[in-house]
């Protein structure tokens, strides 16, 4: 009977990639079994609330069996019905290619990305400890569920595993539970070509527990190994569960030629008849399809949940209702007061200070107000700035607010999606810009996934000083802008860098990367209006001593301060300049056409514009008469004062490009 249920997977799984005349037909075949045995017994959702807040979390980490996913999610009962399943990987359906996050439907994360889902797993299991450390109360379990994780070779070859598993050891997850589809096939074909790993004792050694050399066709061999699996809460556990690849299908079974192709009507015909699987495709019996159907069993669990729930409402009014909010990813009601109040006493500070410790400052200022706000940093706290007072590190047992991710940017980063993703926290964590690259998947992750992850990245610009070109960002500024959704801040002084954080934490539709400095940068002075104004991205922040600017210079963060003192030098030479600040590029993008002329009039042709990275997107700003001071090539080491001057950062420089740019442009007014 669970075989023929099982079968029903791998018959949807073929048919549907036949249909799509595209896809993956081999792993969901090969693990059919497991998800059959794994929703039929173990998983706790409730197809009918699939956002039910203590439900299972199940990631498909070997996204390419994306028909595994939904052919089960389909018999299981959740709102994906038949047509879905016949318009596989076509525009416009919830049957994509790979998995994308839709928790309608159970998908958690976006998948595809090998080893990637493994990691946003460890973030979710991270998360329901903290928060279960938080809100449980004795007799009053409110947070108690598993991570449940399915993962192919793939994932295990790719480095982040060995990131995220490590430290998954280390913070003893006990409730994220892996399956691994041992099957001996990838793309390239039998992976004893090139991956020899001891995986058993590979995840001994990071202190997981291990069931090994499972049947994973024996149910209830699978069933004894998952049972072994939940009895431990003190440590991850990975199920090593030996399959065959497009198990059913006589001819292919076995080989890397069922991974990523239709298997052919000849060889679908075949797998029906040695799989005894006698209906029409996408046809599943009603008496299979009831005992997949675990709508019922969902609603009573949630039904039970509610009613615990009720009772530590009834004892834990507050917390419950904090808990409530935690997971709904509302802020606190007196966030905006309470925010506002906070910037404009860091703004009548007047501070000197590097952006990245007036990171810290804002994080002092908002963290009170915010348990929700989850942190770390990639083994750079001191220089990350990223610990604030109130932060309590994370370790084996229990609760904290702190994360030491250890040298893991990638796992950090696909981590912080996790954390977001299930619900609960505002996530942040902090490397050196120039390490933004070990991390860049997750970072597009989080932008295609809209999650509200905080990127924190300090050490931005060759102003790092003596560590060098190796540690220096040239490309990383730009390179971040580019990537949709991410919004990239980089503050001029410590009241940008506040405004900046409190419109990263506002966010809920996308992450978000500060950029801050290693060096000291001066505070400017502004008005409430200009305060107010920062938040949109760009805006003046010298007005020009004249009733229309002859040049516009537009800087962001540490050549701000050039700007300001060039334009000073100009206005001395009766050459009217305008300073516009631009923190953030893509929220000024995102003002009305009425604001941005208000900052950068058409009229005015005349612009430079600063900034030490690559000159490549300024070029949209300042147009074709306009100036660009960047840097295209790497730096060097020496004092960071001493670099700028070399590479040509000076007030003298920036004065010099607007004299020539408004030359040229008062010339061709002449003609
Ligand atoms: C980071 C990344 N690199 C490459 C790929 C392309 N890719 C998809 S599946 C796959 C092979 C995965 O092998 P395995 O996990 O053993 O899957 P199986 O063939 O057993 O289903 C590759 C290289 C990818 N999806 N992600
Ligand atoms: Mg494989």
């Amino acid at each position: 009977m669970r075989r023929e249920r099982a079968n029903a997977l791998r018959a949807l799984a073929m048919d549907a990639v036949q249909r799509a005349n595209s896809g993956h037909p081999g792993m969901p075949m090969g693990m059919a079994d497991i998800a059959e045995l794994l929703y039929s017994d173990y998983l706790k959702v409730a197809p009918r609330q699939p956002h039910w807040v203590d439900r299972d979390r199940l990631v498909l980490s070997n996204g390419h069996g994306s028909m595994l996913l939904y052919g089960a999610a389909h018999l299981a009962g959740y709102a994906l019905d038949l047509d879905q399943l016949k318009a596989f990987r076509q525009l416009g359906s919830h049957t994509a290619g790979h998995p994308e996050l839709n928790v309608e439907i159970g998908i958690e994360t976006t998948t595809g990305p090998l080893g990637q889902g493994l990691a946003n797993a460890v973030g979710m299991a991270l998360g329901e400890r903290l928060l279960a450390a938080e809100f449980n109360r004795p007799e009053h379990e409110i947070v108690d569920h598993r991570t449940w994780v399915l993962l192919g070779d793939g994932c295990l070859m790719e480095g982040i595993s060995h990131e995220a598993c490590s430290l998954a050891g280390v913070l003893g997850l006990g409730k994220l539970i892996c399956i691994y589809d041992d099957n001996g096939i990838s793309i390239d074909g039998e992976v004893g070509g090139w991956f020899r790993d001891d995986t058993p004792a590979r995840f001994q050694a990071y202190g997981w527990h291990v069931v090994r050399d499972v049947d994973g066709h024996d149910s209830e061999a699978l069933r004894r190994a998952l049972d072994e699996a939940c009895a431990d809460e003190d440590r991850p556990s990975l199920v090593c569960a030996r399959t065959v690849i497009g198990f059913g299908a006589p001819n292919k079974q076995g080989t890397a030629d069922t991974h990523g192709a239709p298997l052919g009507e000849a060889e679908i015909e075949a797998a029906r008849r040695e799989l005894n699987w006698p209906h029409a495709p996408f046809d599943v019996p009603e008496d299979i399809r009831r005992r997949w159907d675990i709508r019922d069993r969902g609603d009573r669990q949630v039904e039970r949940w509610d009613e615990r729930f009720a009772a530590y409402g009834d004892a834990y009014p507050e917390q419950a209702a904090e808990f409530r909010r935690r997971m709904d990813g509302r802020l606190p009601d007196d966030w905006e007061a309470s925010a506002a109040g906070a910037i404009e006493k860091i703004a009548a500070e007047m501070k000197t200070q590097a952006t990245r410790k007036a990171s810290l400052g804002a994080l002092e200022a908002f963290a009170p107000m915010l348990p929700e706000l989850v942190g770390g940093s990639a083994d750079l706290t001191g220089s990350n700035c990223t610990r604030h007072s109130g932060s309590v590190g994370v370790t084996a047992k229990g609760g904290g607010n702190y994360v030491y991710f250890g040298v893991r940017e990638f796992a950090m980063g696909a981590m912080l999606n996790g954390l977001a993703l299930h619900g609960g926290f505002i996530p942040y964590g902090g490397t050196f810009l120039t390490f933004s690259d070990y991390q860049r998947n997750a970072l597009r992750m989080a932008a295609l996934m809209r999650q509200p992850c905080i990127f924190v990245f300090t050490h931005d610009s060759i102003g790092l000083g003596e560590d060098g070109p190796t540690h220096q960002p040239i490309e990383h500024l730009e390179s971040l802008r580019i990537i949709p959704n991410m919004r990239v801040w980089r503050p001029c002084d410590s009241v940008e860098t506040a405004v900046a954080w409190r419109e990263a934490i506002e966010r809920r539709d996308g992450p978000t990367s500060l950029v801050l400095t290693r060096q000291g940068l001066p505070a400017q002075a502004r008005t409430p209006g200009q305060l107010a104004d920062a938040a949109r991205g760009g805006y003046v922040l010298k007005q020009e001593a004249a009733e229309s600017p002859d040049v516009l210079l537009i800087a962001t963060g540490s050549e701000v301060q050039l700007a300001m003192a060039a334009a000073a030098e100009l206005e001395g030479e009766g050459i009217a300049a305008r300073v516009v600040s631009m923190p953030c590029v893509y929220m000024f993008m995102q003002q009305d056409p009425g604001y941005r002329e208000s900052v950068l009039p058409a009229g005015v042709r005349a612009r430079v514009a600063v900034e030490a990275g690559v000159p490549r997107g300024w070029p949209g700003i300042t147009g074709p008469h306009g100036r660009v001071l960047g840097i295209s090539r790497y730096g060097a080491s020496a004092p960071g004062g001493e670099l700028f001057e070399h590479f040509g950062f000076t007030a003298e420089a920036v004065a010099a490009l607007a004299r020539e740019t408004v030359a040229e442009v008062r010339g061709l007014k002449s003609d």
